[in-house]
């Protein structure tokens, strides 16, 4: 099936369709109005951009809010990963931060909440998350956003930063990995219904 992505961000683009392709869906850009994310929550902020994509043109539209919750740091950035700080500093202002916090104090993770919204109103949700800790300096280039400094802590992709691992790595053990593959399952599900 084809779906319209909600997002402005190639890497999202890039990850959405490496993942979704083999399952079965294929994945879309259009050029959509940027959406205000204004809620509190990733799941809020996900709804939101799909929503608002489905709006506006019609068709199924799925979207992604995801961020990096540092542990040290309260859940910062969470929701606002991608406004924290000043653009370019976003890595190095969370490693300054925890310039002197001991390793076993450097937890972290990310989330990824997932909508998609069809223009019948129904809505379907999925949310992933996955662990790790924060490095002490930049490790690897592959990726976005805080790949380099964040060092994964689960089988599959244990101690690389996501900077360092493979795409296939990431894929397998990260938030979206998991939140897109679960979204997949509901889908199938949903189909299903409408068939019978
Ligand atoms: P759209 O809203 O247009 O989808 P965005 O980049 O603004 O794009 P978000 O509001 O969901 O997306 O913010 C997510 C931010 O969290 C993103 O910009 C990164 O800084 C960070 N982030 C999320 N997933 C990440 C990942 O897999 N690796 C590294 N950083 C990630």
């Amino acid at each position: 099936m084809d779906m319209i992505i909600a997002t402005h961000n190639k890497h999202k683009v890039e990850e959405f369709s490496r993942i979704l392709k083999p399952l079965g869906v294929n994945i879309l850009t259009a050029d959509l109005t940027e959406a205000e994310e204004n809620g509190t929550t990733f799941r809020e902020n996900a709804f939101i951009k799909a929503k608002a994509a489905c709006d506006e043109t019609g068709l199924p539209c799925i979207a992604d809010d995801s961020g990096l919750a540092v542990d040290f740091l309260n859940g910062e950035p969470g929701v606002y990963s991608a406004r924290y700080a000043e653009e370019g500093k976003r890595k190095l202002t969370v490693l300054e931060k925890l310039k002197d916090v001991p390793d076993e104090e450097r937890g972290a993770h990310f989330t990824s909440a997932i909508a998609c919204v069809f223009p019948n109103g129904d809505v379907l949700e999925a949310e992933g998350h996955c662990f790790g800790r924060i490095t002490r300096e930049l490790r690897g280039s592959s990726g976005f956003g805080y790949d380099p400094i964040f060092l994964c802590t689960e089988e599959g992709c244990m101690n690389k930063t996501f900077g360092e691992a493979s795409p296939e790595e990431k894929d397998a053990v990260s938030h979206r990995g998991k939140s897109l593959r679960d979204f997949v399952i509901k889908l199938e599900k949903y189909l299903q219904t409408k068939e019978g």
